[in-house]
């Protein structure tokens, strides 16, 4: 045969499979993207769009603010104006608002896609550097859970139970918010949903009593974690700051450390969060931080704002009241379900 046409052959085959293998692993990507669950499942706060559907009505001032004002199609002055305007109508705060503004423009990006993209940037930088996994290290780990009444400290206790019960991980609760006795019977109700074990104390009882049969509790159970709920009486800052430091001490003595301080704080209250975080970092010695009910709220930015004042990391955010619904935060992801392309 003219070995023209042995080529020819031999073009028009290779060609034919190159476009076949072309096709088929398209279909084996869309195939992969469909299994990925932020497509499958919309609504799961797990998810990359799940999130920024829960940060929604943050996202609905941050993000939907900074797309039209990229429609504008300039970077005047009015265009950074309006951005610190937004910032600081998402409640991240003056100051971070005004330092972002001056950080990107002074990047003199040339098109707002570029003033998006160094937005996105400086703000995931503002929470680098921070561990934010939960520390329990320890054979009896304990953590002790802070926060002002509402803030959502026991719903939190659940969730983060549940959690940890899916890791394999055996949880002991203790219902130390004594001061009520709906609050303890709350907690006793998830810890029966959950199926583990709670101790409880009589309604006025000594929360540090509570604190210390939970950890015998734990302890008595081979459990890996306690979980101590604690009553959010701020108005009297010094029976508060007693009542905590009585709660540590017990739990310390027997327990040998109290591993984790959570500070539960609501995300709806925006700058006045802030505020009351700052009297329970006084009190408590804050380790890790949750921020509640960021599905409720177009005031998001505050994390940003708690972050930065309380150099404390935030651990996790709450973005509804099922179950499920606590993420452990992601500062990429959490920036981008509010200002992402
Ligand atoms: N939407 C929403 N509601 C929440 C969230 N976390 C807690 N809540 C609700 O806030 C209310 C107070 O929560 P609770 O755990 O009792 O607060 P506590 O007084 O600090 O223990 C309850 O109705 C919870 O269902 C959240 O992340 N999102
Ligand atoms: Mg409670």
């Amino acid at each position: 045969m003219d070995p023209i046409v042995i080529i020819v052959i031999a073009v028009v085959l290779l060609s034919f499979s190159a476009l076949l293998y072309q096709r088929l692993a398209a279909k084996m990507k869309a195939e992969a993207v469909a299994r990925r669950p932020q497509v499958a499942e919309p609504g799961d706060s797990t998810t990359i769009r799940g999130l920024r559907e829960r940060l929604s009505k943050t996202r609905s001032v941050l993000g939907q603010q900074l797309s039209d004002l990229i429609g504008r199609g300039t970077l005047d002055d009015s265009f950074w104006i309006d951005l610190e305007d937004s910032l600081v109508a998402a409640d991240v705060g003056v100051s971070v608002a005004t330092e972002a503004v001056r950080n990107v423009r002074s990047t003199t990006p040339e098109t707002g896609e570029e003033a998006r993209d160094g937005l996105v940037t400086h703000l995931t930088s503002l929470f680098a550097g921070r561990e934010r996994g939960l520390n329990l290290g320890r054979k009896l780990s304990v953590v002790l859970v802070v926060g002002v009444n509402g803030s959502g400290k026991t719903t939190t206790i659940a969730k983060i139970a549940a959690q940890l019960g899916d890791q394999g991980k055996t949880v002991v609760l203790g219902a130390a918010d004594t001061f009520r006795a709906a609050a303890a019977d709350q907690l006793k109700t998830w810890a029966d949903r959950l199926g583990i074990e709670i101790a409880m104390g009589e309604e006025g009882a000594d929360p540090a009593s509570v604190a210390f049969s939970a950890v015998r509790l734990g302890q008595s159970k081979g459990a890996d974690v306690v979980i101590v709920d604690t009553a959010g009486r701020l108005q009297n800052k010094a029976n508060l700051m007693n009542e905590l430091a009585k709660v540590q001490r017990v739990i310390a003595r027997e327990a040998g450390a109290v591993d984790e301080v959570l500070l539960v704080i609501d995300g709806t209250t925006g700058q006045n969060a802030l505020t009351q975080a700052k009297a329970f970092n006084e009190v408590a010695g804050v380790t890790g931080i949750v921020v509640t009910k960021l599905d409720g709220t177009a005031r998001g930015g505050v994390a940003i704002a708690v972050e930065q004042q309380l150099d404390t990391p935030i651990k996790y955010i709450g973005v509804g009241e099922q179950v499920a619904d606590l993420v452990a935060f992601s500062p990429e992801d959490f920036v981008d379900a509010l200002i992402g392309a």
